[in-house]
């Protein structure tokens, strides 16, 4: 059953096809779960973007994860004052409009980010004050935004305006010393500058309820109340183990959300790995999807090397550009499905069944093979297929796989399936379905009861 009024179908079946013919994605194999990140996020009346470097645009591997799975991005540092205006008065927006003319030919959206900020500042910025930097920060403003009217979806007006700790206070910052209506200013030059996109309030460490937070509350409150032109606060979300998920997230998105303005969660990556990381992952969607007005989620970075805090692995794909637990985790979220139980009441032991180690020869007319590897908890499976062709290239394939009584597949990306208890077949998609000699591709699938382990193949 589909729960989406008729003109959203509509409406997103024509945004995919659009996509689709630009060559970018496949559509959805099925309609009750959507196999990307943006695609689903989209049936929920959401995006789901990535913060993206111009100069990783001709990184194949960033490039063809960005245009399958985001309909939605931010400049990582490219819409910046210092990228933006490096000498006053000289605009160059060269790497901010390469990023921007990409998410144009995918269909994502662009979150402009940020426009007044106490970093990354150019150096003349950095070295003036009072009327003579309040003047420039405005002329810069509403220069940038002048640039990109009407393309923006949502501008993070002012970034990170407010001090860490207990104080409730403002950040001290040359912008702050200008006056302490240095933010209001910058919203209205905004809103005169590009009518039409959302002007939005973000920082980091409110993304809970704590001293911050309520100062930032008390500020978007204040707005409304006096007419000053804002209409979203942004949570950046970067979570590790000194700054954990809150448990109070979902509560805190609802009670700006309450002031009448959207939220967002703009820069989100969750340090760790496995299992706790991909139930965060979990979570963080989750919150956002249960406030009507969390228009949206964005990851800082798509692989763990493109974090400013690779170390930590904080995101969805691996170094290599493969889709981790946490990938796996998000989509589900979106998609609505259920997550596997937290590792304390079944632990998921690392239970992934090993490819066999001796390699039979296909038969003849059976050019692949497909090796399962399986995360099974009490009553519950995710099942990672990989399909692998053999001495020759293949250009389809169809893997079987046989259900145990009272097992079903609930939900599966990057492949079409076929049946959904005993013998079911999964067929690869558009984008899949041709693998070289030796190559490999993977597709998976979630279930309920027991997952198998072996899988047959069949190629084309
Ligand atoms: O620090 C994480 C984020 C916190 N919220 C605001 C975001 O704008 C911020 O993003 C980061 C970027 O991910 C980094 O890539 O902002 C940093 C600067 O504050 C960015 O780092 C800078 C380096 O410091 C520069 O040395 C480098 O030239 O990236 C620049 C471009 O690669």
């Amino acid at each position: 059953m589909d729960p989406r009024p008729r003109h959203r179908r509509v409406l997103f079946a024509a945004a995919a096809a659009v996509v689709a013919a630009a060559g970018a994605v496949a559509l959805a194999p099925t309609a009750e779960a959507a196999t990307t990140l943006g695609a689903s996020a989209a049936e929920q009346g959401r995006y789901f973007g990535t913060a993206v470097a111009a100069y990783k645009l001709s990184d194949s591997t960033y490039s063809g994860i960005l245009n399958r799975e985001f309909n939605s991005v931010t400049p990582e540092n490219e819409m910046k004052w210092d990228a933006t205006e490096p000498t006053q008065g000289s605009f160059s927006y060269g790497s901010a409009d390469q990023i921007v003319a990409r998410a144009k030919s995918i269909g994502a959206k662009v979150r402009g980010h940020a426009l007044a900020w106490h970093q990354q500042q150019p150096g003349w910025a950095q070295n003036m004050s009072g009327t003579a930097l309040r003047n420039a920060m405005l002329n810069h403003v509403t220069q940038v935004a002048t640039h990109y009217k009407g393309q923006i979806d949502s501008w993070d007006v002012v970034n990170e305006a407010f001090a860490d700790g207990s104080s409730g206070a403002r950040r001290d910052s040359n912008l702050q010393r200008t006056g302490n209506d240095w933010i209001e200013a910058a919203f209205r030059a905004a809103r005169a500058a590009d009518p039409a996109a959302k002007l939005c309030y973000n920082d980091y460490n409110t993304d809970g309820q704590n001293a911050k937070s309520n100062a930032v509350f008390a500020m978007v409150q204040d707005f409304k109340a006096r007419g000053v032109p804002i209409d979203c606060v942004g949570f950046q979300s970067h979570f590790n183990a000194q700054s954990p998920l809150p448990s109070d997230y979902q509560a805190n998105l609802q009670r700006f959300a309450n002031l009448g303005v959207d939220v967002q969660i703009t820069e989100l990556d969750i340090e760790g790995s496995g299992t706790a990381q991909a139930n965060a992952y979990g979570s963080a969607v989750r919150a956002c999807l249960a406030v009507t007005r969390c228009n949206g989620i964005t990851v800082w970075g798509i692989r763990d090397s493109d974090s400013w805090r690779a170390s930590g692995t904080p995101l969805l794909f691996d170094n290599s550009g493969n889709k981790k637990a946490a990938y796996t985790a998000a989509l589900d979220a979106l998609n609505g499905g259920s997550t596997p139980p937290p590792s304390t009441a079944t632990p998921p032991p690392n239970t992934s069944t090993p490819p066999p180690s001796t390699t039979t020869p296909p038969p003849a007319g059976d050019g692949c093979t497909a090796t399962v590897a399986l995360n099974q908890w009490t009553g519950g499976f995710v099942a990672t297929v990989k399909v692998t062709a053999g001495a020759a290239r293949i250009n389809g394939w169809t893997a079987g796989l046989a259900l145990s009584s009272g097992s079903s597949v609930t939900n599966s990306w990057n492949a079409q399936a076929s049946g959904s208890s005993g013998a079911v077949s999964f067929t690869n998609v558009a984008y899949n379905g041709g693998v070289n000699a030796g190559a490999s591709t993977e597709f998976g699938f979630q279930g309920t009861g027991t997952g198998p382990s072996t899988a047959t193949c069949a190629s084309r």
